[in-house]
């Protein structure tokens, strides 16, 4: 049967990430961006403040904490379920003091070890992507020889699930991600996708993080130029619409508009009335939708 993703609509409070650096970097534009996630159909929002983008240079703590805290604390008050995507520590805890419940780690807790702890001392829920290094270094890590990127991969997230449960943080808290882009050429985003049923043994739900990511515009360049970062939502919407039917839990999306109106169409050609949205470690996880 069916099972509808959840959808996380990404809300960077930076300056400079690659899809949307400096549109949303105040409190008030942040806030207002959220809403219209919320709007389009949103499920949760994932609010960061370190931009990942390939080459990006790391922010301050004091940084990053000025600008994701008020805008977690304004809307978890208005009781939206909120991830906070950072590879900190004490930027985890207090997003998870201001009312996030969901720790978004690309890292999935080599950047900071700790950050673990934080989330097993507060029963939060914990997504760990696939990860290699900081951004500033990870295209030299990009090689998965001899044994492929698929089986890299999964060989990784289970190390790390090993870590992450070995710091107390309950399995059943842990969704993983193969982290489509980092430490990643376009073709090993394309086997990922096409593998996910090998990550799916590791037994937890996956979320994909493809939205308008530079290999889909690779996928759409036009004499060796890429498609612009703003023209890749059709191909995005179509990947949405598969991914649905291959059983992930999660996607992180910029249009949470289109990405609803891709899983309504996965959803009328299942023949499926009210299905299930897929079971994730997050509240609610076990509402009907239609
Ligand atoms: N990608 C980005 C940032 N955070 N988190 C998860 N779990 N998975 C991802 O693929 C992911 C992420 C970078 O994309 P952005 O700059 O558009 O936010």
């Amino acid at each position: 049967m069916l099972t509808r993703p959840w959808v996380m609509g990404v809300v960077n409070v930076t300056p400079d990430s690659f899809s949307d650096g400096g549109r949303y970097d105040s409190t008030e534009r942040a806030l207002t961006h959220a809403r219209r996630l919320l709007d389009d159909g949103a499920d949760l929002l994932d609010i960061g403040g370190e931009s990942t983008r390939p080459g990006a240079t790391r922010p301050l703590i004091s940084d990053e904490l000025g600008r994701v805290i008020p805008v977690i604390r304004e809307l978890a008050a208005e009781g939206v379920l909120i991830s906070v995507d950072t590879m900190r520590a004490e930027v985890a805890a207090a997003a998870l003091e201001a009312g996030a419940q969901i720790v978004n780690d690309v890292s999935g807790g080599l950047a900071d070890p700790e950050i673990l702890d934080v989330v097993a001392g507060n029963d939060a829920s914990y997504v760990a992507m696939h990860w290699r290094a900081h951004s500033e270094r990870m295209h030299d890590h990009a090689d998965y020889a001899p044994d492929g990127v698929v089986v890299g991969v999964r060989r990784e997230l289970g190390q790390r699930l090993d870590a992450i449960t070995a710091a107390g943080v309950p399995l059943d808290r842990v969704v993983l991600d193969p982290g489509l882009g980092f430490a990643k050429v376009a073709a090993h985003n394309w086997e990922l996708l096409a593998g996910l049923a090998d990550l799916a043994v590791l037994g937890r739900p996956l979320l994909i993080g493809a939205s308008r990511k530079s290999f889909l515009g690779q996928l759409l360049a036009v004499d060796g130029t890429p498609r612009d970062v703003g023209e890749r939502e059709f191909a995005h919407s179509a990947l949405v619409a598969l991914l649905a039917e291959r059983g992930v839990a999660c996607l992180r999306v910029h249009d949470a508009r289109a990405t609803c109106d891709a899983l309504a169409v996965s959803a009328a050609l299942a023949g499926v009335g009210a299905i299930r949205k897929a079971d994730v470690p997050w509240q609610n996880s076990h509402q009907e939708v239609v």
